[in-house]
């Protein structure tokens, strides 16, 4: 008999949220249980095209809005063989960011609508389950400054989170919205109760293509 796929799951959300912390937990807590998981993130800065991104983001490049838009994109198609092959394989893939960041940050640039941002990304493998981690910008604050990388702005997530609300609204994706809010103990429990249930199902499900 054929081994039973891994599921693809996705944590979004504004910087400061608790993304990475939590997909580390998700991840140390489903291979305690015996079940097969790895992480990943997005971007995946130690490719080529992730590098020229990381400069970016570090101010020590500057690109085309458009371009760097695109290689966004193209990094996480350049990983799309390696995902596919670990899901075929059994393994549960939790990803830090997604596709959803990408029209996110994109389009609350000034110029950018939704549906443009959206295409390169079209076909991707389409996540199980999205858990978006809600912070409003005032709790936010309160865990301290925004780094030194670009787009770490208030104004500028702020409109990034009006963005990620209007995506939520895509029925196509199956999103979660969880309140970041809670102690890092209830986020976890709360994303490892959706991430069990999703691995159970997707199981016998195919993997489905993004926005397709
Ligand atoms: P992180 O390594 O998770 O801190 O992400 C780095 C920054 O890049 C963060 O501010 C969010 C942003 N980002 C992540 N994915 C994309 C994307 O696909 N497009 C754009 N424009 N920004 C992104």
């Amino acid at each position: 008999m054929a081994c039973k796929r891994g599921a693809l799951i996705v944590l979004e959300g504004v910087d400061k949220a608790g993304k990475t912390t939590q997909c580390k937990k998700l991840v140390h807590a489903l291979q305690q249980s015996g079940r097969p998981a790895e992480m990943m993130r997005f971007p995946e800065r130690t490719t080529t095209i992730g590098q020229l991104i990381s400069a970016y983001l570090e101010n020590k490049s500057d690109l085309e809005d458009h371009t760097v838009h695109l290689l966004f994109s193209a990094n996480r198609w350049e990983l799309v063989p390696l995902m596919k092959k670990k899901l075929e394989q059994g393994t549960t893939l939790v990803v830090d960011r997604y596709a959803f960041s990408g029209v996110a940050f994109t389009s609350a640039k000034p110029g950018f609508c939704l549906d443009w941002c959206m295409k390169p990304d079209v076909g991707l493998p389409k996540p199980d389950l999205v858990m978006f981690l809600q912070l409003s910008p005032a709790e936010a604050a309160l865990r301290g400054q925004f780094g030194e990388e670009r787009y770490e702005t208030n104004v500028f997530q702020r409109a990034v989170q009006q963005k990620f609300e209007h995506l939520m609204k895509d029925p196509s994706v199956n999103w979660r919205a969880i309140d970041a809010s809670q102690s890092v103990e209830d986020v976890h429990e709360n994303i490892t109760t959706h991430s069990l249930n999703t691995i159970n199902a997707a199981e016998n499900l195919p993997l489905g293509e993004l926005w397709k």
